[in-house]
């Protein structure tokens, strides 16, 4: 009875799912985040703390949370893992002296056993900018194929466009799918 009623409760699109967003001051968190809830680019500082926001896509609910991705900021990031089904990492691809920094947090976030069965979206993001790395030169460098635990996938975009970012929610969809 209980499957049941889930089920009719996500057919009627009313079901909620979490997401949290992280990734490195200045990746472009916090646009992604506004690309989805207006389908335009927003002028940001950065976040002290998180943004949060409902964003519908596909009758599909989303709560994303927006981190802060300061350095002081990313102790706090485990005070929002509890529910989390989907992880979005924004990596900035142009910000190659800091890739080895992401690689760390990225693992420190994967290993916490809150986020064992979430799934996992890498946005290689500002795509339009020149010598960004490719989202498989990122993947390489995140090592990504090391990824056991979490279902993951990469996924170039563009924040100030929109490029790229749909496709990575439909991702995210195929994996409610198979769930
Ligand atoms: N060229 C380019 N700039 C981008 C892109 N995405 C974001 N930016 C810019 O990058 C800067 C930082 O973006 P934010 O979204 O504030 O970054 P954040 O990850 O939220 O940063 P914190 O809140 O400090 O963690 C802003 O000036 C954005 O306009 C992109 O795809 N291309
Ligand atoms: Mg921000």
């Amino acid at each position: 009875m209980g499957l049941l009623f889930s089920k009719i409760w996500s057919y009627f699109g009313t079901e909620e799912h979490k997401i949290v967003i992280i990734g490195l001051d200045n990746a472009g968190k916090t646009t992604i985040l506004y690309q989805f809830l207006m389908n335009e680019v927003v002028h940001t500082s950065p976040t002290i703390g998180s943004n949060v926001e409902e964003v519908v896509w596909n009758n599909i609910h989303f709560i994303m949370w927006d981190l802060g991705g300061q350095q002081s900021l990313r102790a706090a990031w485990s005070t929002y893992y509890c529910n989390t089904e989907f992880v979005i990492v924004v990596i900035d691809s142009t910000d190659r002296s800091r890739l080895d920094l992401s690689r760390e947090e990225l693992y420190k976030v994967l290993n916490n056993e809150e986020l064992s069965s979430a799934a996992v979206l890498v946005y290689a993001n500002k795509q339009d900018m020149k010598g960004a790395l490719t989202a498989a030169e990122i993947s390489k460098h995140l090592n990504l194929t090391s990824i056991k635990k979490q279902q993951w996938h990469i996924q170039a975009c563009c924040a100030l466009t929109g490029e790229g970012l749909y496709q990575g929610l439909e991702w995210i969809c195929s994996q409610l799918k198979n769930k």
